[in-house]
């Protein structure tokens, strides 16, 4: 039985790849930083029934003696680090922090696994927000990166360490430049989620508006499902590499808006009003990826349609606001 150590346990992406891992017959073990509220924490987990079958470890990515300790008892055969400040928004009030977190964090795992000589295979969780001022129409991993945040500036250096230690300590370690990914577990803050929310409070009556940002800023949406595949892919290669894993498919806020409140039976015209708030100090405009080599070399297709992922999201809305 294989053993993988996934940080970023609690979040959207670290519940769907355990789902993944434990199908396939790993043991999963989950790095879990203290909260008071442990039970919120491993509310994703349980969403899909995981509850007791991941093994939780408690860790901090800003602490190398932390991930110390749960490398040299855990030895995984193959680590995922997912954990991250990661929400754009909050990374120009809290720069420091999501360096340390989002940035330092990945030169400490590496590091740890280096120190104590381990071999395990790595994976890095990449972000399309590097491209962020896009120099192509359709990015791939030849494409320049141009960071507009604090959060595209640390993950470039989480990326670039990867790489460096790859090429310095002939690790197994590969990045995957994911693009945006979503689902019914989606932090609340990020747009999709926002948009199903509200188009959710709006349809039970519980509200009449919802404020966004900015409209026209498009993303390469996929479906967190299929993406975490694509990180399984990359730790199961002979040759360890970084990959562009999205859609190709590109929509604006506005065309999400439209079939998520349509979805509802709704118009978002009558709904949605734009509040300077949430414009962003710099903007990604446009974001819309190639993914040729994660389909040639890893076999890697998205299987789930924006359309598809925006019903999901609604629909797991009104269920979660009927429920309360
Ligand atoms: P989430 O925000 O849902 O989850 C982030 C996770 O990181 C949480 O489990 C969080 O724990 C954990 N974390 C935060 N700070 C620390 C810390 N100091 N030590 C250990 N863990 C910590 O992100 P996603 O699941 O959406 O994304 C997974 C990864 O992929 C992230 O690195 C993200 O930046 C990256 N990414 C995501 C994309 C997407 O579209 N979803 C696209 C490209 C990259 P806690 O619950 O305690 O806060
Ligand atoms: P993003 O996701 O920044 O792409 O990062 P987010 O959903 O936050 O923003 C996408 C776009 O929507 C615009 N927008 C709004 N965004 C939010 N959150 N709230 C609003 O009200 C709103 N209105 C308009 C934003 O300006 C932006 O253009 C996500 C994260 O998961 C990162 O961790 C990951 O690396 C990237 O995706 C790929």
């Amino acid at each position: 039985m294989k053993t993988a150590l996934v940080t970023g346990i609690s979040g959207q992406d670290g519940a769907y790849l355990s789902q993944l891992l434990l199908e396939k017959g790993y043991h999963v073990v989950g790095l879990m930083r203290r909260s008071s509220n442990a039970e919120k924490s491993v509310e994703r987990l349980h969403w899909l029934g995981l509850g007791g079958e991941v093994e939780l470890t408690d860790g901090d990515l800003t602490d190398l003696s932390s991930l110390i300790r749960v490398l040299a008892k855990v030895k995984p055969d193959e680590v995922y680090n997912l954990g991250a400040q990661s929400f754009v928004a909050l990374s120009w009030q809290q720069p420091i922090l999501t360096g340390e977190v989002t940035g330092m964090g990945a030169f400490n795992m590496l590091e740890a696994i280096r120190l104590l000589e381990l071999k395990p295979h790595f994976y890095q969780a990449s972000s399309s927000e590097m491209f962020g001022m896009v120099q192509a129409k359709l990015q791939n991993e030849s494409t320049p990166f141009y960071p507009r945040s604090p959060y595209a500036v640390s993950k470039l250096a989480a990326h670039w360490i990867t790489v460096n230690y790859r090429e310095s300590f002939a690790m197994h370690a590969s990045s995957g430049i994911l693009f945006n990914h979503e689902s019914p577990l989606r932090g609340i803050e990020f747009v999709t989620r926002k948009i199903t929310d509200g188009v959710a409070r709006i349809k039970l009556g519980l509200s009449t508006r919802l404020e966004l940002g900015n409209l026209e800023a498009a993303r390469d949406w996929g479906h967190a499902r299929d993406y975490v595949k694509a990180m399984w892919l990359m730790t199961q290669q002979e040759t360890p590499e970084d990959y562009v894993v999205a859609t190709g498919r590109s929509a604006t806020i506005r065309e999400f808006c439209e079939l998520a409140f349509s979805h509802a039976g709704l118009n978002y015209q009558d709904h949605v009003r734009v509040n300077p708030a949430f414009f962003r100090p710099a903007e990604v405009d446009c974001l819309k990826g190639d993914a040729s080599k994660a389909r040639e070399k890893l076999g890697w297709v998205p299987e789930i349609t924006l359309e598809e992922l925006a019903a999901e999201m609604v629909e797991a809305d009104l269920r979660r606001l009927a429920q309360k």
